[in-house]
């Protein structure tokens, strides 16, 4: 069995969908928080999954507050962890502890649009597609190497929130199915490549 902790700090439909799909060898050991108001902690804890918030105003600073989550995630003992909506930067420090062993789900093609406010970007570019990225995180943001990536049309009358909501339906088909490959040791890494046999053509949803 592979120990998998999931960050989050909202909805957690991310998580919703990874703890869903019941992915063979793999165990959802904790789900853990910056906001202690997250929707997706009360639904993993009503699940039985253990849940803790770590409230990053508590904390004077960035390196204080990633050691305290570094410390209750190592509790775990995690083969993985998932950033799923996880809103807080991470420091160089926690990023080099779980190398190799963390991924996020982001909601944009990358390298177009790392940060925030990616679907309102996307559509002031005028772009025809947009989508989702699944990546390794390293210290640099949203720059670590690609896992899985899903696309979707931008249609004529979208604005933000209907565009993310396409996104989002893409990125609860891919995050389960990355994180299964993950735990079948289905990837690997060389330099910013990931050899990853799952066909693009699969997750493209570009006939809606
Ligand atoms: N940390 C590192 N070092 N590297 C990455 O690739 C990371 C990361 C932390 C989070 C997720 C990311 C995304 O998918 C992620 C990737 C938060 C911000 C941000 O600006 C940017 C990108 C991501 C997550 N956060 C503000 C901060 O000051 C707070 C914003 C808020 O609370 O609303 O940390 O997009
Ligand atoms: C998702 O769209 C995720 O890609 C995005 O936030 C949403 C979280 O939804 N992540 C970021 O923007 C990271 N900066 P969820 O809480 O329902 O999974």
């Amino acid at each position: 069995m592979k120990n998998i902790v999931i960050l989050i700090s909202g909805r957690g439909s991310n998580m919703q969908a990874v703890v869903e799909a019941d992915i063979p060898g793999a165990r959802i050991a904790a789900v853990l928080s910056n906001n202690p108001d997250a929707a997706g902690l009360a639904w993993a804890a009503e699940r039985g999954i253990a849940t803790t918030a770590l409230n990053h105003r508590d904390f004077a600073d960035r390196d204080a507050f990633d050691s305290a989550m570094a410390e209750l995630i190592d509790q775990h003992q995690p083969d993985l962890v998932v950033l799923a909506g996880f809103m807080r930067i991470l420091t160089p420090a926690f990023c080099a502890r779980y190398a190799g062993r963390m991924i996020n789900i982001h909601p944009s093609l990358l390298p177009a649009f790392p940060g925030l406010h990616t679907h309102q970007r996307a559509l002031d570019e005028g772009c025809r597609v947009a989508g989702c990225t699944i990546h390794f995180v390293t210290a640099v943001l949203d720059d670590g190497p690609i896992i899985a990536q899903g696309v979707v049309p931008v249609l004529d009358g979208d604005n933000a929130d209907t565009l993310a909501a396409r996104v989002l339906t893409a990125e609860h088909r891919l995050l389960p199915q990355a994180v299964a490959d993950f735990v079948a040791g289905k990837l690997s890494v060389s330099g910013k490549r990931v050899q990853n046999p799952r066909s693009v053509a699969a997750d493209a949803q570009l006939l809606v």
